[in-house]
């Protein structure tokens, strides 16, 4: 008989980085549960982490590179496959220029080392300027905030939970999401923590959460108006004289500024426009201000907004009035073993914007990409830098950018395409070749990013559980083989001897850090709680967090017309607010997989309050068509009063019955795409991020 062994790692499907206790043979997973002696996750994990092993047996995961032909898709060897895809790039670029060859990488880089490390240097081999991340439908806001006003793009205030006295969280969803921008294993628990120790939680949704139902109090608020509440809220903090500069006093700039601006905003003036009532907005200001500690929060839903750019600027700025930035309690800065915002100092990669702009609609870049809302143009538009082939890299933009059936059409008309991916999927069968690779259970992993987002300072690695087979590679072997290929110079270094390079330089030296050391921890090294690092942590130039920005007060104007709008508007042609909504058991577009995951009742469905379906006479279970101006889903209705009237909601990452697919479990759970409704060009004209948290939609039976 097989041995049995324990196997820890970190789980890398979402940002909570749960620590694994894997009971496994040789080949095979007996078990899947939390590791108790994990320094942050402490045993917690959820539903997704057990379906790892599915992941792992999944019949339909590629394993060898597949090549798209008249006669369908065949396999071919690595050699041949790396031989066509530098060929095209190169002739490509030969033929049209560098720019010719757009990229689009998803979310899974992020918890991906191997595409963390070499996906840097593959892009510069490309050199091409016409680059999209999942940033610009996700966090874009939240850097652009940080860049601002700390003068770093990944300079993100994590919210102390453990220590906060009140937390306000608007937008987000945790009990769900695990948390995001704020790695925060268990996260129900610790919010559960804050209300035992005497402490409030206050969400802010236009939909009843399983947030808010852990929560203190709970305010229902019209999608796309968190600015104008944030706006109220500061006015009160500055009308009742709460406001208090705390150790920051003389590391403030725009403090008048933000003072006087505020005076437009009093509660009654915005209370209809959010749904809020001003006494309520006041009490809550002032809650949140008197509370010994105080924290506000704002995730996705107040990114992917008309105003999501201004909101997570009011969110710091609420913070910092406060007295709750850079504190105890409040918003901390991290301090990881890996510190890539503290190494920035050597690289100077601080993060830029605006440096130039988008060819057909003109949008700003920010740190080296381009909002993702022009990428589909990009591809259609004849014209000098045309991106004629496409390169995505565990991504899946025609399910998870909005308006999905035009990036679709896009995609088809490109020369040539090919995908670093796991599956045959809904983006993944218009390429050409599909260049597949390992992951989760066969990968090692250190994560680069969510230690720097978590609310400890931490450190781990963990190494593959299982082997990878003859025929696979690893995503960073792809990239490298690529990198070598087309810049003609080999990188000498593997995966663990460029993380080796980068322990050097960190922050803690007890024991001193490698990854050879890292591998005799596999529970995780915990450096403490976050500290205060303020002023010295900026990279303004006047070592000064700057509170009035101009780009934000001139982004004012355009709230202020959006008010004027509000006041007047009726929507009778598309009467619903369209939101989106995320489950335990699903992951964004590529979980959907596992039965594990996907049995039982029906999750793809419209969320409606109950006034509403009467109003439209349509029953629970029922089927409708949602019609908004780009699209139309028939999908069907769950009658539910945790939802605001007059707004509706989708869960995101569905939409699995595209043909040509080779996911047989997601096929057979299809559900719709609520990015078949969403507008590419609708947008958070400042940041250049998504706007999809409230899509105008009608609803018909
Ligand atoms: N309307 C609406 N749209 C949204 C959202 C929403 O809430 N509403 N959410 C947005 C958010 S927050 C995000 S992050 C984006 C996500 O957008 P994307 O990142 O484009 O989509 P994912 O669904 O994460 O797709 C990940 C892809 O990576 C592949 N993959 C998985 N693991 C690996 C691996 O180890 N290596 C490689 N090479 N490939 C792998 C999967 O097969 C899949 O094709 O969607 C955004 N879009
Ligand atoms: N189980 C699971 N966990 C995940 C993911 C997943 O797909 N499944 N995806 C991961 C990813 S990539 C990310 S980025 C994170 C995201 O994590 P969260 O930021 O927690 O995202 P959501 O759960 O989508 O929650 C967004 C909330 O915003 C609300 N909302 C929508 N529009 C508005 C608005 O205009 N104003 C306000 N105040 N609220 C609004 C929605 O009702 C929803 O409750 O989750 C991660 N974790
Ligand atoms: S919460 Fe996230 S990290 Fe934790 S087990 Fe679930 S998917 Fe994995
Ligand atoms: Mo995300």
């Amino acid at each position: 008989m097989d041995t049995i062994k324990n196997h820890y790692r970190t789980c890398n499907l979402c940002e909570a980085m749960c620590g694994l206790e894997i009971k496994h043979t040789k080949t095979d997973v007996i078990s899947i549960k939390g590791d108790k002696n994990d320094d942050l996750s402490k045993g917690h994990i959820c539903p997704k982490a057990v379906a790892l092993q599915d992941l792992y047996h999944d019949k339909d995961r590629l394993k060898t590179p597949i090549k798209r032909t008249e006669n369908g898709w065949i396999d071919i060897s690595w050699k041949e496959a790396f031989d066509d895809v530098t060929e095209n790039i190169k002739s490509i670029q030969t033929k049209y220029g560098k720019n010719a060859i757009g990229s689009y990488r998803g979310n899974p880089t992020v918890h991906n080392i191997g595409l963390m490390l070499f996906g840097t240097p593959f892009m510069q081999s490309i050199g091409s300027n016409q680059k999209y991340t999942a940033t610009s439908v996700d966090q874009l806001p939240h850097h652009f905030a940080s860049l601002m006003m700390f003068g770093h793009y990944l300079m993100f205030p994590i919210p102390d939970i453990d220590r906060t006295d009140f937390m306000l969280i608007m937008g987000g969803n945790p009990a769900v999401s695990n948390g995001s921008i704020m790695t925060a294993p268990d996260f129900s628990n610790r919010l559960k923590a804050i209300k035992k120790r005497g402490g409030e939680v206050v969400v802010v949704d236009p939909r009843f959460t399983e947030t808010s139902k852990l929560a203190s109090q709970h305010h229902y608020i019209k999608p796309g108006t968190d600015a104008f509440l944030l706006l109220a809220l500061i006015h009160v903090v500055f009308e009742k004289k709460l406001e208090t500069k705390g150790h920051l006093k003389d590391h403030l700039n725009g403090w008048d500024t933000i003072k006087s601006l505020v005076k437009a905003y009093p509660p009654e003036k915005i209370a209809n426009i959010v749904g809020i009532d001003a006494k309520a907005i006041t009490e809550l200001a002032l809650k949140f201000a008197t509370s010994k500690t105080a924290v506000c929060y704002g995730r996705l839903g107040l990114s992917t907004q008309e105003f999501g750019g201004l909101c997570q600027w009011l969110v710091n700025v609420l913070n910092c009035i406060t007295g709750n930035l850079d504190t105890e309690g409040g918003a901390l800065f991290t301090k990881p073993a890996i510190d890539i915002v503290g190494m920035s100092k050597m690289t100077r990669k601080t993060g830029s914007f605006n440096k130039r702009q988008s060819r057909v609609h003109n949008l700003p870049e920010f740190t080296g990409e381009f909002p993702v809302a022009t990428l589909a143009d990009e591809i259609l538009t004849p014209g000098e830098d045309q991106i004629k082939m496409m390169i995505t890299i565990a991504g899946n933009p025609v399910i998870s950018t909005p308006n999905g059936k035009h990036l679709e059409s896009a995609l088809e008309s490109l020369e040539y395409m090919v995908a670093i991916d796991i599956y045959l999927n809904e983006t993944t069968k218009h390429a050409n070749i599909i260049l597949p690779t390992t992951t989760g259970l066969e990968t090692s992993l250190y994560d680069l990013v969510f230690h720097q987002f978590a609310i400890r300072n931490t450190a781990k690695y963990s190494e593959a559980l299982f082997e990878k087979t003859e025929e696979q590679r690893h995503d960073w072997e792809i990239l490298k083989e690529l990198t070598t290929r087309l810049s003609g110079q080999e990188n000498p270094l593997n995966l663990e001897q460029t993380l080796d390079y980068m322990l050097q330089f960190s922050t803690y030296q007890d024991p001193k850090l490698s990854v050879a050391e890292l591998k005799k921890h596999p529970h995780g090294l915990d450096y403490g709680q976050l500290k205060p690092q303020l002023p010295e942590r900026l990279f303004t130039a006047d070592k000064k967090v700057e509170l009035a920005h101009p780009l934000f007060i001139t982004d004012l104007d355009r709230l202020n017309t959006k008010l004027l709008q509000l006041e007047n508007e009726s929507n009778s042609a598309y009467p619903f607010s369209l939101i989106g909504r995320r489950g335990l058991r699903s992951n964004n577009s590529w979980m959907h997989n596992s039965k594990r995951l996907v049995k039982g009742k029906e999750r793809c469905t419209l969320l409606i309050h109950s006034k509403d379906a009467n109003t439209l006479n349509i029953k629970d279970g029922q089927d409708v068509t949602v019609t908004s101006n780009v699209g139309q889903v028939k999908i069907p209705i769950e009658i539910t009063d945790s939802m605001m009237q007059g707004v509706v909601s989708i869960p995101h990452g569905w939409g699995h019955h595209r043909k040509g697919t080779s996911i047989s479990i997601a096929q057979n759970h299809a559900g719709v795409s609520l990015n078949d409704l969403t507008n590419n060009i609708q947008l958070d004209t400042l940041t250049g991020n998504a706007d999809f948290s409230g899509t105008r939609v009608k609803i018909e039976d």
